[in-house]
């Protein structure tokens, strides 16, 4: 019996529900040497904003005691006009599919970018990054506010055709509002969620673990809140979700799609296994394998409550 990965959502398809979560996977080609692209139905890139960014002072990552990673970087990256000249040519559009990550301090930055990078051919959709931890302003000040969330995507949703997935913060109590309001402007799926905001202190030099002081929370510790996040919204959307925290093998994988998710984005677990998409993949498998699933879709939203 062969397992069918195939994922359709909104008239693309994903040769498999895995993806990589934005941050963790570059633009692609870093990883081109070890990664299987076959595992991989797509890539999110890191957030590209209109303007380059060096990013936060050090340290920009800290692990933790109960296990997880913070991480501060900052939002580095060269901007529109280095992203266009030095990393599209890079990008590997003919493996898999390619969504771009965008991030901005304002709506009016988002629209410009959008417009900009709608010249990139081969690209499948864009990802709209309104939770990052770790920037002043454009950070979670627009995160946390509906009704920025939902102008940003109600202003970006007329520039492009393409998908456009809103990828929303875990840091706040009522995801079911935000995603619904993202759902109503015009998005076509959720990313559940970015990271949670969290702080290391190391006791013997009485110094924070990051130069930031906080900064955002990712790995294994985070699966049982992003989890609640992908059911939560689940519950009041219609749209599909990708999620994204704490995924590391393929059971997780599976229990993110019985909460409702129809892909699953691996992070933090690339950078300790930049080969787990080929390995997570087996592991999905034999699980279908054992509980006679044909069809990986036939999973999404199954959980029993
Ligand atoms: O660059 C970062 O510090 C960062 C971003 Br843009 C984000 O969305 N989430 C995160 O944990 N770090």
């Amino acid at each position: 019996m062969k397992l069918n990965f195939n994922i359709k959502l909104k008239g693309l398809e994903f040769k498999t529900p895995l993806l990589t979560g934005s941050g963790t996977f570059g633009y692609g080609d870093e990883y081109s040497p070890v990664v299987d692209y076959n595992a991989l139905g797509g890539i999110v890139t890191k957030s590209i904003s209109l303007e380059p960014r060096k990013g936060n002072p050090p340290p920009r990552i800290c692990e933790t005691s109960g296990g997880g990673l913070l991480n501060s970087i900052g939002l580095a990256n060269p901007g529109i006009d280095g992203f266009l000249k030095d990393k599209v040519k890079l990008l590997p559009v003919n493996k898999t599919k390619v969504f771009l990550s965008v991030v901005g301090n304002t709506v009016e930055d988002f629209v410009a970018a959008i417009l900009r990078l709608e010249k990139v051919d081969s690209i499948s959709g864009y990802e709209l990054n309104v939770s990052c931890p770790n920037v002043k302003r454009g950070g979670l000040d627009i995160g946390g506010d509906e009704g920025a969330v939902s102008e940003i995507v109600k202003e970006a949703r007329p520039l492009t055709k393409r998908f456009l997935s809103v990828k929303l913060t875990p840091n706040q109590v009522n995801i079911a509002s935000m995603a619904e309001s993202a759902e109503r402007n015009g998005a076509d799926c959720l990313t559940l969620t970015n990271t949670l905001i969290g702080m290391a202190i190391n006791a013997e030099t009485r110094k924070a673990g990051l130069g930031t002081v906080t900064g955002g929370y990712s790995g294994p510790p985070l699966k049982p809140v992003s989890l609640a996040k992908v059911w939560q919204a689940s519950q009041v959307v219609d749209i599909p979700i990708w999620a994204s925290g704490g995924i590391i093998n393929g059971i997780d994988c599976i229990e993110f799609l019985l909460a409702g998710a129809s892909c699953l984005q691996l992070g933090s677990v690339l950078f300790a296994d930049p080969e787990s998409p080929s390995r997570v993949l087996e592991e999905m498998s034999g699980y279908c394998s054992k509980h006679g699933i044909e069809d990986i879709s036939e999973l999404i939203g199954a959980v029993e409550v």
